[in-house]
């Protein structure tokens, strides 16, 4: 039995296919672990949903902007733009309710305990505790299930970028949400910057989220995508598995096995 987590497949379909042909993916043994983003400018974005949706007695998935974005369209269709025929395509299917529903039973975090392990989609803010993670992200799945039209309506916005636990409402689901799909920098004083999005060097006044200090001590390894500039990378027991399959990049997986040399933990198409 193998367990994997994926990177951002992004409606790459065909490439997802391959990724599971250089794993030697079992279907009735092996495991595997979306980081986010399964949808959206791949081309194929319906076809991934419905492979996960059929396989997901095998699959694990947390959600990241460009799934919430679907989800928002299709739960408030007066955020649906005419010019996104992929997410078109996936509103005109048969199925489209049944894996709407599905895809909002989704996870913001799933922790891997066997693998001392956490997916995440972007990252964990860098004042948790993984004990705040899990109990903010658990919140959050909660109000996306229980409220999905009242919080997709008013889930836009980049404030509060501010941490407080006295946070409300909204407010603190929006800066929940934003800090584990969207977050790669912050400011010197703590706030999330959502604007900077491209090397690590290009941005001289914002730290990236796995270098910002106070960094609160966590024995997990923290596996995100999200920022496909960064490619294959590892900081301080993080590793980023986006490696931008939809802009001409790789997919990855990330086979996740103690045992392993670290150098083999890495499958690419
Ligand atoms: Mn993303």
């Amino acid at each position: 039995m193998a367990s994997y987590v994926v990177g951002d497949v992004q409606g790459c379909f065909d490439d997802l296919m391959l990724l599971l042909d250089e794993i030697k993916f079992d279907l009735y043994k092996d495991k595997l672990v979306f980081c986010g983003d399964i949808v959206n400018r791949g081309g194929q974005s319906l076809q991934v949903l419905r492979w996960i949706y059929a396989h997901q007695y095998c699959c694990q998935v947390t959600l990241g902007n460009h799934d919430l974005s679907l989800l928002a369209q299709y739960f408030v269709p007066k955020f649906r733009k005419s010019r996104n025929i992929e997410f078109k395509t996936i509103f005109a299917a048969t199925d489209c309710s049944l894996l709407m529903n599905w895809l909002l039973k989704q996870n913001i975090l799933i922790y891997l305990k066997t693998f001392k392990t956490i997916v995440v989609h972007a990252g964990i803010y860098p004042n948790w505790s993984l004990k705040r993670a899990r109990k903010e992200a658990k919140m959050l799945e909660v109000i996306l299930q229980t409220d999905p039209i009242n919080f997709f309506k008013n889930m836009y916005g980049a404030k509060p970028n501010h941490w407080h636990k006295k946070l409300k409402g909204m407010d603190r689901a929006r800066f929940v949400v934003n800090s584990f799909t969207r977050m790669r920098f912050l400011y010197k004083n703590g706030g999330l910057n959502f604007k900077a999005k491209g090397e690590l060097s290009t941005f001289s006044k914002l730290i990236p989220w796995f270098n910002y200090q106070p960094q609160k001590h966590r024995k997990a390894k923290i596996i995100y995508g999200h920022w496909s500039t960064l490619g294959l990378f590892y900081k301080n027991n993080t590793i980023c598995i986006d490696t931008g399959k939809v802009w001409g990049g790789q997919l990855t997986a990330f086979a996740l096995d103690e045992n392993m040399q670290a150098s083999k933990h890495i499958f690419q198409v």
